[in-house]
C-alpha cells in the first residue's frame, strides 16, 4: 500500500526517521515550498533561500536514489499554500490517506498534522542525541533543570572527550578559559559558496516574492547541500576551532564571524549530523591541532546547549513561547528592523543581522537580547524577531534561547539569573563603544550609555523577584550604596529614554 512520506524544509537528511520507515518501491515522498511556512513570521530572505535551495537539491538527490518525489514549488499554480493542503492534494493525486512524517520542530506544525483529515503517523526526530524519553527521565524529580548536569550525561552517553569514566583533562567544563576580549585581528573566515544554477533560480524567486522582508538576499554564500556543508565543517575545524574557545565571547566591529563556526543552520536543516560535527572537533583535539578548552567549549554548545534547549522546548509544552514571567509589555522599537539608533553596539548587531542573517551568540544574548530585557520589551515580539531574522531559527531552538535564556520570560526554567549587564560588559568584550554617540563610562547625565541606565532600571523594577537571588546580591548591594539622588536621577533618565524610544525618536 502506498503512503505519503512528508519531508519538511528542516528535515533534509537521508537518514531522517520518515524515510527510514518508508518503502522506496511503493511510497511517495512529498516536499513542498508553501506560502504558509514562509509567512508565519517575516523570515529573512537568506533563510527562505537556504531552505528552498536545499529542499530542491535534496529532492533531486532522492530522485537520483530512486524515490518517487512529488515536489511543490512555491509558484506552482496548484500549490495550496500549506503543508497539510499539499499533503491532501498529493493524497488525492495518489489515491492514498496514510502519511508518515517526522515530528516537526514546532508545536504549530505538530498540531496541524495531528488535526489533518489524514492518517498521519508522527515519528520521533532522532537526529538528536537525547530522545524525548531520555530528557524526561533526566528532568523527572529535579528541582532545577540546569544544562551543566544534562551535558555531563550527554558526554557519558556519546563518549565524547571522555577518559574512561572521567572527563578528558579532569574537568567537565573549561568555560573560564573562554572569555578573552576581542583579538586585534582574525585570521580566518567561514567557507563561502558561489551560487549554482539551482541556487540562482531560488534567489530570483525569493527576490520577487520576499524582497520586501527585512534582510539582504545577496550576496548569498551559504552551503545548500551536504557535501558543501561537510567542507565548511572541515574548514572550520582546521582554521576556526583552535581559537574558538579563546574568543568565543568577543565582538569586533569589522569581524562578523570571528572564530565561530556558522554551522548551526546546516545542523538545524539536516545537512550536517551534530554527532559527526562533534566527532570532527574531537579528532582535532586528539591529533593535537586544537586545544581542549576550544574543543570542549564547542562540543558543549552542541551536545549540551543544543540538546538541552530542545529538551526544554518539548518538556515545557506549546504555550512556552508565549510566557511573560516579568510582564514586559513595551513594543519592539523600530531599531530592531534597521531603524536608526545612536547605540553603536545595537546598530552594528542589527546591521550584520540584516546583511548576513547571522549574529553570534554573545551579540544575540548580550547586545540585542540584553537590551530587550532591560528595556522591558514584550518577549513575544522579541521571540518573533529572533525567529524571523536568523538563518538558523526554528522554534525548538530559538524559543528556549530567546524566551528562556535571554528574556527570563519562563521565570527561570533555563537561566538561574537574568542575563543583564551594563555597558561595561559590552565595552570589555568588544570595540563597539569607541565610536559610539554615548559614553560607556558615564553612568548618568549627559551622554550616559543607555545600557548603564536601563540596567539599574531593570534591577530596581524587579527587586522583589531578584533581590533574594544569591547570585544577584552584589548588584543590589552596589545599587543600595549609591546615594539616593543619583539613584533617582538614573531612574528618571532611564524612564525618559524609554519614553522617547517608544515615541519613535532616534535614541
Ligand atoms: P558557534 O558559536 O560556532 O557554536 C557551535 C554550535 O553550537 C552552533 O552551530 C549551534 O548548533 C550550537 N549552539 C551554540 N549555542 C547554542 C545555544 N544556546 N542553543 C543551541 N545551540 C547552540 N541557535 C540556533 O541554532 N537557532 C536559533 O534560532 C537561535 N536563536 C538564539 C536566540 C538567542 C536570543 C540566543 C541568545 C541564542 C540563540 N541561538 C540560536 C544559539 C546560538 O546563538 C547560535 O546557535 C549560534 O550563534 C550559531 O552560530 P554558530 O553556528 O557560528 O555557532
Ligand atoms: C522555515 C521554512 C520555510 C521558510 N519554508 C518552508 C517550506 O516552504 N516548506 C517546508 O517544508 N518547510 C519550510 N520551512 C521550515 C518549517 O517552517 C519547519 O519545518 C517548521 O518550522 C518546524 O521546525
Ligand atoms: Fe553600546 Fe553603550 Fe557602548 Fe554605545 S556606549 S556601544 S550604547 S554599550
Amino acid at each position: 500500500m502506498t503512503r505519503l512520506v512528508l519531508v519538511l524544509g528542516d528535515q533534509l537528511s537521508e537518514g531522517i526517521a520518515a524515510l527510514r520507515k518508508a518503502d522506496k518501491a511503493s511510497d511517495v515522498v512529498v516536499l513542498a515550498e508553501v506560502a504558509g511556512e514562509t509567512e508565519y513570521v517575516p523570515h529573512h530572505p537568506k533563510k527562505i533561500a537556504l531552505i528552498f535551495a536545499a529542499m530542491r537539491k535534496f529532492a533531486a538527490q532522492l530522485r537520483a536514489d530512486g524515490w518517487d518525489v512529488r515536489y511543490s514549488e512555491l509558484d506552482d499554480t496548484n500549490n495550496s499554500g500549506t503543508i497539510v493542503g499539499e499533503l491532501l492534494r498529493r493524497a488525492e493525486e495518489c489515491g492514498v490517506s496514510a502519511v508518515i512524517a517526522t515530528e516537526p520542530g514546532e508545536w504549530r506544525l505538530i498540531e496541524a498534522l495531528q488535526d489533518a483529515p489524514l492518517n498521519v503517523s508522527l515519528l520521533e526526530d532522532d537526529r538528536f542525541i537525547a530522545s524525548h524519553k531520555e530528557f524526561e527521565d533526566w528532568a523527572k524529580g529535579r528541582k532545577a533543570l540546569r544544562m551543566e548536569y544534562f551535558y555531563r550525561d550527554m558526554r557519558r552517553k556519546t563518549g565524547l572527550l571522555m577518559d574512561g569514566d572521567d572527563p578528558e583533562g579532569g574537568k567537565w567544563n573549561y568555560d573560564h578559559e573562554n572569555r578573552k576580549p576581542a583579538p586585534d585581528a582574525v585570521d580566518t573566515a567561514p567557507m563561502s559558496f558561489t551560487p549554482d544554477e539551482t541556487v540562482e533560480a531560488v534567489l530570483d524567486l525569493v527576490e520577487a516574492r520576499f524582497g520586501g522582508n527585512f534582510g539582504d538576499l545577496r550576496p548569498f554564500a551559504y552551503a545548500t547541500e551536504p557535501g558543501q556543508a561537510k567542507r565548511a565543517l572541515a574548514h572550520f575545524v582546521r582554521y576556526g576551532l583552535p581559537k574558538f574557545g579563546d574568543f568565543q565571547d568577543a565582538m569586533l566591529d569589522g569581524e562578523r564571524f570571528l572564530y565561530h563556526s556558522l554551522l548551526s543552520a546546516y545542523m538545524n536543516i539536516g545537512l550536517l549530523d551534530p554527532l559527526e560535527v562533534c566527532q570532527a572537533a574531537e579528532a582535532a583535539y586528539r591529533d593535537g591541532s586544537a586545544p581542549l578548552n576550544a574543543v570542549e567549549g564547542f562540543i558543549r554548545q552542541i551536545i549540551g546547549w543544543r540538546e538541552y534547549v530542545r529538551g526544554i522546548y518539548f518538556h515545557e509544552g506549546p504555550q512556552y513561547p508565549r510566557r511573560n514571567a516579568l510582564n514586559h509589555q513595551r513594543g519592539l522599537p523600530w531599531l530592531y528592523w534597521g531603524g536608526e539608533t545612536k547605540m553603536r553596539c545595537l546598530a552594528k548587531a542589527v546591521a550584520q543581522t540584516k546583511t548576513e542573517a547571522y549574529a553570534h551568540h554573545i551579540q544575540r544574548l548580550m547586545v540585542t537580547g540584553n537590551f530587550a530585557l532591560i528595556a522591558g520589551l514584550n518577549p513575544a515580539e522579541v521571540h518573533e524577531w529572533y525567529l524571523s531574522v536568523y538563518i538558523d531559527a526554528f522554534e525548538w531552538v530559538e524559543a528556549p534561547n530567546t524566551v528562556g535564556m535571554s528574556q527570563f520570560a519562563d521565570g527561570g526554567v533555563i537561566a538561574s539569573k537574568p542575563y543583564v549587564s551594563s555597558g561595561n560588559y559590552i565595552d570589555r568584550m568588544s570595540d563597539y563603544c569607541g565610536g559610539c554617540a554615548y559614553d560607556v563610562k558615564v553612568k548618568v547625565g549627559e551622554g550616559a550609555c543607555p545600557f548603564n541606565l536601563l540596567y539599574w532600571h531593570f534591577l530596581n523594577r524587579h527587586r522583589q523577584r531578584f533581590e533574594g537571588n544569591p547570585r544577584m546580591a552584589n548588584m543590589y548591594r552596589t545599587w543600595d550604596r549609591m546615594d539616593q539622588g543619583k539613584r533617582e536621577a538614573i531612574l528618571a533618565q532611564a524612564e525618559g529614554f524609554l519614553d522617547r524610544m517608544s515615541a519613535g525618536e532616534v535614541v
